[in-house]
Protein backbone atom coordinates (compact mmCIF):
# COMPACT_ATOMS: atom_id res chain seq x y z
CA UNK A 1 0.00 0.00 0.00
CA UNK A 2 1.46 3.27 -0.67
CA UNK A 3 2.23 5.25 2.42
CA UNK A 4 0.16 8.25 1.96
CA UNK A 5 -3.18 5.63 2.17
CA UNK A 6 -1.10 4.12 5.19
CA UNK A 7 -0.69 7.45 6.98
CA UNK A 8 -4.64 8.56 6.49
CA UNK A 9 -5.42 4.56 7.05
CA UNK A 10 -3.75 5.17 10.15
CA UNK A 11 -5.30 8.22 11.43
CA UNK A 12 -8.55 6.98 10.67
CA UNK A 13 -8.35 3.71 13.06
CA UNK A 14 -6.34 6.40 15.80
CA UNK A 15 -9.40 8.40 15.45
CA UNK A 16 -11.96 5.92 16.01
CA UNK A 17 -10.16 4.46 18.94
CA UNK A 18 -9.85 7.73 20.64
CA UNK A 19 -13.91 8.13 19.98
CA UNK A 20 -14.16 4.60 22.02
CA UNK A 21 -11.99 6.03 25.30
CA UNK A 22 -14.78 8.52 25.69
CA UNK A 23 -17.82 7.58 27.11
CA UNK A 24 -21.11 9.62 25.21
CA UNK A 25 -22.00 11.34 28.26
CA UNK A 26 -25.08 13.56 28.33
CA UNK A 27 -25.55 14.33 32.18
CA UNK A 28 -23.27 16.28 34.59
CA UNK A 29 -19.85 15.11 32.49
CA UNK A 30 -21.60 16.36 28.66
CA UNK A 31 -19.37 19.71 29.11
CA UNK A 32 -16.28 18.56 30.16
CA UNK A 33 -16.40 15.65 27.39
CA UNK A 34 -17.26 18.42 24.61
CA UNK A 35 -14.36 20.47 25.45
CA UNK A 36 -11.94 17.66 25.50
CA UNK A 37 -13.68 16.10 22.15
CA UNK A 38 -13.35 19.73 20.80
CA UNK A 39 -9.20 19.66 20.93
CA UNK A 40 -9.15 15.87 20.81
CA UNK A 41 -10.50 15.86 16.62
CA UNK A 42 -9.68 19.36 15.81
CA UNK A 43 -6.97 17.78 13.00
CA UNK A 44 -4.13 16.68 14.66
CA UNK A 45 -1.60 14.96 11.89
CA UNK A 46 -1.51 11.74 14.69
CA UNK A 47 2.39 11.57 14.16
CA UNK A 48 3.29 10.23 17.78
CA UNK A 49 0.81 8.10 17.92
CA UNK A 50 1.98 6.79 14.76
CA UNK A 51 5.29 6.68 15.48
CA UNK A 52 4.76 4.05 18.79
CA UNK A 53 2.22 1.75 16.34
CA UNK A 54 5.55 1.73 13.59
CA UNK A 55 7.70 1.65 16.08
CA UNK A 56 6.04 -1.49 17.88
CA UNK A 57 5.60 -3.45 14.52
CA UNK A 58 9.14 -2.72 13.31
CA UNK A 59 10.01 -4.80 16.45
CA UNK A 60 7.30 -7.33 16.30
CA UNK A 61 4.15 -6.34 17.94
CA UNK A 62 1.00 -5.79 17.03
CA UNK A 63 -1.22 -2.83 16.96
CA UNK A 64 -3.27 -4.17 19.71
CA UNK A 65 -0.63 -4.16 21.92
CA UNK A 66 0.55 -1.29 21.53
CA UNK A 67 -2.94 0.98 20.66
CA UNK A 68 -3.81 2.21 24.23
CA UNK A 69 -0.16 3.94 24.54
CA UNK A 70 -0.63 5.22 21.16
CA UNK A 71 -4.07 7.07 22.03
CA UNK A 72 -2.42 8.29 25.63
CA UNK A 73 0.17 10.15 24.24
CA UNK A 74 -2.05 11.76 21.84
CA UNK A 75 -4.14 12.69 24.69
CA UNK A 76 -0.83 14.16 26.37
CA UNK A 77 -0.22 15.71 23.27
CA UNK A 78 -3.45 16.89 23.08
CA UNK A 79 -3.67 18.41 27.05
CA UNK A 80 -0.03 20.50 26.10
CA UNK A 81 -1.66 22.46 22.97
CA UNK A 82 -5.11 23.14 25.18
CA UNK A 83 -2.51 24.05 28.29
CA UNK A 84 -0.04 25.63 26.04
CA UNK A 85 -2.40 27.87 24.47
CA UNK A 86 -4.06 29.63 27.94
CA UNK A 87 -3.77 32.79 28.48
CA UNK A 88 -0.69 32.29 31.79
CA UNK A 89 1.08 30.90 28.56
CA UNK A 90 1.36 31.62 24.94
CA UNK A 91 -2.01 33.18 25.02
CA UNK A 92 -3.40 31.94 21.49
CA UNK A 93 -6.63 32.35 20.43
CA UNK A 94 -6.24 30.01 17.40
CA UNK A 95 -4.52 26.19 17.06
CA UNK A 96 -5.12 24.91 13.43
CA UNK A 97 -7.11 26.90 12.27
CA UNK A 98 -9.87 27.10 15.01
CA UNK A 99 -10.61 29.24 17.96
CA UNK A 100 -8.44 27.54 21.05
CA UNK A 101 -10.20 25.53 24.08
CA UNK A 102 -10.18 28.68 26.54
CA UNK A 103 -11.30 30.67 24.02
CA UNK A 104 -14.64 28.32 23.32
CA UNK A 105 -14.94 27.18 26.52
CA UNK A 106 -13.28 29.31 28.81
CA UNK A 107 -10.44 29.27 30.83
CA UNK A 108 -11.39 27.23 33.71
CA UNK A 109 -13.22 24.46 31.43
CA UNK A 110 -9.88 24.26 29.23
CA UNK A 111 -7.74 24.04 31.92
CA UNK A 112 -9.84 20.82 33.17
CA UNK A 113 -9.68 19.40 29.81
CA UNK A 114 -5.96 19.20 29.91
CA UNK A 115 -6.37 17.83 33.19
CA UNK A 116 -8.71 15.49 32.39
CA UNK A 117 -6.57 14.47 29.07
CA UNK A 118 -3.51 13.73 31.27
CA UNK A 119 -5.41 11.61 33.49
CA UNK A 120 -7.20 9.54 30.92
CA UNK A 121 -3.53 8.77 29.05
CA UNK A 122 -2.99 6.80 32.45
CA UNK A 123 -6.09 5.00 33.01
CA UNK A 124 -6.07 4.62 29.10
CA UNK A 125 -2.90 2.50 29.78
CA UNK A 126 -3.47 1.21 33.38
CA UNK A 127 -6.73 -0.14 32.12
CA UNK A 128 -4.97 -2.32 29.21
CA UNK A 129 -1.91 -3.50 31.48
CA UNK A 130 -4.25 -4.32 34.53
CA UNK A 131 -6.65 -6.08 31.95
CA UNK A 132 -4.31 -7.57 28.91
CA UNK A 133 -1.20 -8.37 30.60
CA UNK A 134 -1.25 -12.46 29.95
CA UNK A 135 2.10 -13.07 31.32
CA UNK A 136 4.97 -11.16 33.98
CA UNK A 137 7.04 -10.57 30.87
CA UNK A 138 4.22 -8.65 29.12
CA UNK A 139 3.21 -6.61 32.33
CA UNK A 140 6.87 -5.88 32.82
CA UNK A 141 7.16 -4.32 28.93
CA UNK A 142 3.97 -2.71 29.62
CA UNK A 143 4.74 -0.75 32.57
CA UNK A 144 8.23 0.42 31.71
CA UNK A 145 6.56 1.48 28.60
CA UNK A 146 4.10 3.78 30.78
CA UNK A 147 7.21 4.53 32.66
CA UNK A 148 9.16 6.39 29.52
CA UNK A 149 5.89 8.46 28.54
CA UNK A 150 5.28 9.50 32.12
CA UNK A 151 9.10 10.71 32.28
CA UNK A 152 9.23 11.86 28.95
CA UNK A 153 5.77 14.13 29.82
CA UNK A 154 7.03 15.69 33.14
CA UNK A 155 9.57 17.52 34.95
CA UNK A 156 12.23 15.94 33.38
CA UNK A 157 10.71 16.50 29.40
CA UNK A 158 8.00 18.71 28.34
CA UNK A 159 6.54 19.87 31.08
CA UNK A 160 10.68 21.05 31.79
CA UNK A 161 10.71 22.53 28.90
CA UNK A 162 7.51 24.13 28.76
CA UNK A 163 9.16 26.39 31.97
CA UNK A 164 12.50 26.70 30.38
CA UNK A 165 10.56 28.54 27.87
CA UNK A 166 8.46 30.17 30.22
CA UNK A 167 11.42 31.67 32.00
CA UNK A 168 13.12 32.82 29.11
CA UNK A 169 13.52 35.91 27.19
CA UNK A 170 15.48 36.74 24.37
CA UNK A 171 17.81 37.95 26.43
CA UNK A 172 18.71 34.95 28.58
CA UNK A 173 18.02 32.71 25.52
CA UNK A 174 20.98 31.37 23.47
CA UNK A 175 21.57 28.49 21.17
CA UNK A 176 22.84 25.62 23.86
CA UNK A 177 19.63 26.68 26.17
CA UNK A 178 17.02 27.11 23.09
CA UNK A 179 18.44 23.15 21.95
CA UNK A 180 17.76 21.76 25.47
CA UNK A 181 14.64 23.24 25.38
CA UNK A 182 14.01 21.82 21.92
CA UNK A 183 14.91 18.55 23.44
CA UNK A 184 12.35 18.47 26.18
CA UNK A 185 9.47 20.60 24.14
CA UNK A 186 9.34 18.54 21.19
CA UNK A 187 11.70 15.58 21.04
CA UNK A 188 10.78 14.06 24.64
CA UNK A 189 6.89 12.93 23.37
CA UNK A 190 8.46 12.07 20.08
CA UNK A 191 11.23 9.68 22.12
CA UNK A 192 8.49 8.77 24.18
CA UNK A 193 6.36 7.19 21.28
CA UNK A 194 9.52 5.88 19.78
CA UNK A 195 10.97 4.27 22.98
CA UNK A 196 7.67 2.78 23.78
CA UNK A 197 6.69 0.93 20.70
CA UNK A 198 10.01 -0.68 20.71
CA UNK A 199 9.58 -1.52 24.08
CA UNK A 200 5.92 -2.81 23.80
CA UNK A 201 7.24 -4.40 20.69
CA UNK A 202 9.78 -6.77 22.66
CA UNK A 203 13.03 -4.35 21.26
CA UNK A 204 16.09 -5.34 23.40
CA UNK A 205 18.11 -2.90 25.44
CA UNK A 206 20.63 -1.78 22.69
CA UNK A 207 17.34 -1.68 20.90
CA UNK A 208 15.67 0.77 22.58
CA UNK A 209 18.82 2.90 23.55
CA UNK A 210 19.46 3.00 19.73
CA UNK A 211 15.73 4.24 18.84
CA UNK A 212 15.82 6.50 21.63
CA UNK A 213 18.39 8.05 19.64
CA UNK A 214 16.30 8.48 16.47
CA UNK A 215 14.12 9.67 18.21
CA UNK A 216 15.86 12.53 19.15
CA UNK A 217 17.11 13.34 16.15
CA UNK A 218 13.82 12.94 14.62
CA UNK A 219 12.12 15.46 17.21
CA UNK A 220 15.33 17.83 16.84
CA UNK A 221 14.67 17.86 12.37
CA UNK A 222 10.90 18.31 12.90
CA UNK A 223 11.18 21.11 15.34
CA UNK A 224 13.97 22.80 12.93
CA UNK A 225 11.86 22.18 10.05
CA UNK A 226 8.68 23.96 11.97
CA UNK A 227 11.17 26.73 12.57
CA UNK A 228 11.48 27.29 8.90
CA UNK A 229 8.20 26.95 7.69
CA UNK A 230 6.67 29.87 10.23
CA UNK A 231 9.79 31.83 9.75
CA UNK A 232 7.82 35.22 8.60
CA UNK A 233 4.71 34.87 11.44
CA UNK A 234 7.84 34.10 14.26
CA UNK A 235 9.66 37.16 12.86
CA UNK A 236 6.84 39.12 13.23
CA UNK A 237 6.11 37.61 17.06
CA UNK A 238 10.14 38.54 18.02
CA UNK A 239 10.19 34.80 18.71
CA UNK A 240 13.85 33.52 19.36
CA UNK A 241 13.75 30.10 17.10
CA UNK A 242 16.84 28.13 16.04
CA UNK A 243 16.71 31.17 13.04
CA UNK A 244 17.42 33.85 15.33
CA UNK A 245 20.95 32.05 15.38
CA UNK A 246 21.01 30.52 12.40
CA UNK A 247 20.81 31.26 8.91
CA UNK A 248 17.96 29.84 6.55
CA UNK A 249 20.55 27.41 4.71
CA UNK A 250 22.69 26.97 7.89
CA UNK A 251 19.14 25.94 9.79
CA UNK A 252 18.06 23.76 6.22
CA UNK A 253 21.55 21.82 6.16
CA UNK A 254 20.75 21.23 10.31
CA UNK A 255 17.68 19.34 9.44
CA UNK A 256 19.19 17.85 6.29
CA UNK A 257 22.04 16.14 8.70
CA UNK A 258 19.71 15.43 11.70
CA UNK A 259 17.30 13.23 9.15
CA UNK A 260 20.15 11.41 7.90
CA UNK A 261 21.55 10.67 11.04
CA UNK A 262 18.18 9.78 12.11
CA UNK A 263 17.80 7.57 8.82
CA UNK A 264 21.29 6.34 9.60
CA UNK A 265 20.29 4.84 12.45
CA UNK A 266 16.83 2.78 11.11
CA UNK A 267 19.27 1.71 8.47
CA UNK A 268 21.29 -0.14 11.02
CA UNK A 269 18.57 -2.58 11.31
CA UNK A 270 19.38 -5.16 8.08
CA UNK A 271 16.86 -7.55 9.18
CA UNK A 272 14.02 -5.53 10.24
CA UNK A 273 11.66 -3.51 8.43
CA UNK A 274 12.23 -0.20 8.47
CA UNK A 275 11.27 1.16 4.94
CA UNK A 276 7.71 3.09 6.91
CA UNK A 277 9.68 4.85 9.64
CA UNK A 278 12.41 5.66 6.95
CA UNK A 279 9.88 7.49 4.89
CA UNK A 280 8.05 9.23 7.65
CA UNK A 281 11.27 10.46 8.73
CA UNK A 282 11.69 12.06 5.45
CA UNK A 283 8.28 13.52 5.35
CA UNK A 284 8.50 15.08 8.63
CA UNK A 285 12.01 16.47 7.94
CA UNK A 286 10.51 18.37 4.84
CA UNK A 287 12.14 15.78 1.94
CA UNK A 288 9.38 13.78 0.65
CA UNK A 289 5.76 15.77 0.59
C1 LIG B 1 1.79 23.05 28.61
C2 LIG B 1 3.19 21.29 29.75
C3 LIG B 1 2.91 22.09 28.57
C4 LIG B 1 3.68 21.93 27.50
C5 LIG B 1 3.48 22.60 26.23
C6 LIG B 1 3.54 21.18 23.21
C7 LIG B 1 4.03 22.39 23.89
C8 LIG B 1 4.56 22.24 25.28
C9 LIG B 1 3.91 23.58 23.31
C10 LIG B 1 3.25 23.81 21.99
C11 LIG B 1 4.04 24.66 21.08
C12 LIG B 1 5.19 23.96 20.42
C13 LIG B 1 6.13 24.78 19.63
C14 LIG B 1 5.41 22.69 20.54
C15 LIG B 1 6.50 21.99 19.93
C16 LIG B 1 6.01 20.72 19.39
C17 LIG B 1 5.17 20.89 18.18
C18 LIG B 1 5.82 21.24 16.88
C19 LIG B 1 3.88 20.68 18.31
C20 LIG B 1 2.93 20.57 17.20
O1 LIG B 1 2.84 19.20 16.97
P1 LIG B 1 2.16 18.61 15.68
O2 LIG B 1 2.79 19.20 14.45
O3 LIG B 1 0.70 19.18 15.84
O4 LIG B 1 2.16 17.14 15.79
P2 LIG B 1 -0.72 18.57 15.44
O5 LIG B 1 -1.60 19.80 15.34
O6 LIG B 1 -0.60 17.85 14.13
O7 LIG B 1 -1.13 17.65 16.53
Amino acid sequence: MLLKETIEDMRVLINRELKNTLEDEIGYQEKIVEAISYSLFAGGKRIRPILLLKSCEAFGGSYNRSMPFALAIEMIHTYSLIHDDLPSMDDDDFRRDKPTNHKVFGEAIAILAGDGLLNLAFETMLNHITQNSQCIEEYRRNTRAMNEIARYSGIYGMVGGQVVDLLSNDISMDEDKLLFMYRCKTAALIQASIVAGVILGGGSDEDIEHMRRFGLKLGLAYQIRDDILDKEEDEGMKKVTYLTYNTIDESAEKVENLSDEAIGILKLYKDKDMEFLINLTEILSGRKV
